[in-house]
């Protein structure tokens, strides 16, 4: 089946990837639905920038940021997805039309957003984290038998405990093995080749490799300086269809425009 597509809204000043380009709530609810016309299937807003070194908003800032570009999308039929690892945001973006909970922490930034899920029919998106983005690349020690796949395999299966013993069930929960999170290039290769294990948890998978930093250094130049961020689509897009081809549920893409058209591409392509 075709992977879903989840278009990012970052109406944050600083992500890494578009930081500040849709940062007010009118510029990101118009960026909102310009993705929906290019075929997004989801739309994933979020008010906080995780790339490494990051600071984290206060919560009025990061609420003040999301809940009125989701109040306006979800308005108009967007099936919206908050990310956020923040408990009161998750319980007000589902209040002003959220579906989906993004929590790239999986619950261990704030564990009551657990709680907030499982009091509605909300889906839970859990993703493999170690620590806030000001200390996570120090995190991205892997030295265990199984190396990086095991590892996120079991820490996944400890969030997904900690999930259902919050009351969440099974077929609300879609995991992330969090790529960029805590991981250095290699291992988020590693856990792409790797895909089959987390496949096989039985749970429906969200990949998010879009434009991230592992395609940058994949890709530098002969100076060893990495290829810049607005230049990994074409690495972004062989990614897009691999990814559609190990059966994942989701992917979370920038260039939804882009990314459409390989999938219908490879849709083409399996018709025969
Ligand atoms: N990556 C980012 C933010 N949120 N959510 C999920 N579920 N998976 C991801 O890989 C993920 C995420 C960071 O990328 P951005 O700054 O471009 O949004």
């Amino acid at each position: 089946m075709t992977p879903l597509l989840m278009g990012v809204v970052n109406v944050t000043p600083d992500s890494f990837s578009d930081g500040g380009r849709w940062d007010t709530p009118d510029a990101a609810i118009a960026h909102g639905r310009d993705l929906i016309t290019e075929g997004a299937d989801l739309l994933d807003i979020g008010g906080e920038s995780t790339r490494p070194g990051a600071t984290r908003p206060l919560v009025e800032e990061e609420l003040g940021r999301v809940v009125p570009v989701i109040q306006a999308l979800a308005a108009e039929g967007a099936r919206v997805s908050v990310d956020t690892m923040r408990s009161e945001v998750a319980e007000q973006a589902l209040a002003a039309g959220a579906t989906i909970v993004n929590d790239v922490s999986g619950g261990l930034a704030d564990p009551r957003i657990l709680d907030v899920v499982a009091a509605t029919d909300a889906t839970y998106v859990c993703m493999h984290w170690r620590g806030h983005s000001d200390r996570m690349q120090q995190l991205a020690s892997y030295d265990v038998p199984g190396g990086v796949v095991a590892a996120v395999r079991d820490e996944l299966c400890e969030r997904v405990d900690d999930a259902r013993a919050a009351g969440i069930p099974d077929e609300r929960i879609v995991l992330d093995p969090g790529l960029g999170f805590a991981k250095k290039a290699e291992h988020n290769w590693a856990l792409l080749a790797g895909l089959s294990v987390f496949r096989s948890l039985g749970f429906r998978l969200l990949v998010g490799p879009s434009r991230k930093s592992f395609l940058g250094s994949l890709l530098a130049g002969p100076d060893g300086s990495p290829r810049s961020v607005d230049d990994r689509e074409a690495a972004t897009l062989a990614l897009t269809v691999l990814l559609a081809q190990e059966q994942v549920w989701g992917i979370r893409v920038h260039d939804v425009r882009a990314s459409r058209d390989a999938l219908r591409t490879l849709d083409r392509w399996e018709q025969g």
